[in-house]
């Protein structure tokens, strides 16, 4: 019994030894997560793909004015050194639903899903209308990135900056899923502008 028992265990050794040799030859095991809800407050920074970045974390995003209606009004999610305030200084993602909370930690202003083939990150702001909040939104986190990161629908590698060439409000926003923008700047015949590919951090406040 005894000399049973211990011959099971010299296997499993052996199993061990093998199996844990055969995780040092270099196949890459990433533990990827997918979450809806995070438990802490966050803000948006967008990082670089293909340029240097300033540090590790990369541009801070704000919710850049978008125009309004009566009872209403939208935002873009726009590079801070593009639309220098902050009136939403923390965000949440609650259930897949992306939330902005403004100074006074009021939650008024909810994320819409992008248009799959080249959308902007949208916001509406109300304390009158209710539409039900998108709930396409989730935290990736595969073990390489400092932070969790953006996704829609699952897919967190198609986010893009694209800094607008409008006249009077010169926005670098953030878009889905494209890599130009038409030209905003209102001369007839002006190139389409070119955005970069960034990866979006959620950087706990
Ligand atoms: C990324 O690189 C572009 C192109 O050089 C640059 O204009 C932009 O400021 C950089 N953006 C960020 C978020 O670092
Ligand atoms: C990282 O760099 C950006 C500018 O690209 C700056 O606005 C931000 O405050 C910096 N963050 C840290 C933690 O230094
Ligand atoms: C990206 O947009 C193209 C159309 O421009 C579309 O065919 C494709 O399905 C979109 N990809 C995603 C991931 O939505
Ligand atoms: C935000 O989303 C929630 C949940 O869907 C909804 O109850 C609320 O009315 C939305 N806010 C606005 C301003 O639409
Ligand atoms: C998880 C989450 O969203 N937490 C909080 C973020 O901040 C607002 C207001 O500042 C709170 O209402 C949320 O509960």
């Amino acid at each position: 019994m005894f000399t049973s028992v211990h011959s099971v265990f010299v296997s499993l050794a052996l199993v061990l030894a093998a199996t844990s040799f055969v995780l040092a030859t270099p196949v890459q095991i990433s533990a990827r997560s997918s979450i809806t809800t995070l438990a802490n407050n966050f803000t948006l920074v967008a990082l670089n793909n293909t340029l240097p970045n300033a540090n590790s974390t990369g541009a801070p995003l704000v919710l850049g004015s978008a125009g309004a209606i009566d009872g209403e009004s939208f935002h873009v999610s726009s590079t801070y050194a593009s639309y220098p305030y902050n009136d939403f200084p923390s965000l949440g993602l609650v259930g897949g639903q992306l939330r902005a909370f403004d100074p006074d930690g009021s939650w008024y202003t909810n994320a819409s899903a992008p248009l799959s083939s080249g959308g902007s990150l949208d916001w509406g702001t109300s304390s009158f209308y209710s539409t039900p909040a998108s709930t396409a939104f989730s935290a990736l986190s595969d073990g390489t990135t400092d932070f969790p990161i953006l996704a829609v629908n699952g897919i967190s590698n198609s986010w893009y900056l694209c800094p607008s060439d409008a006249p009077r409000v010169p926005q670098n926003s953030l878009y889905f899923n494209t890599t130009t923008i038409p030209s905003q700047s209102g001369v007839s015949g002006a190139s389409a502008v070119e955005c970069y590919s960034v990866t979006v951090n959620l950087v706990p406040v």
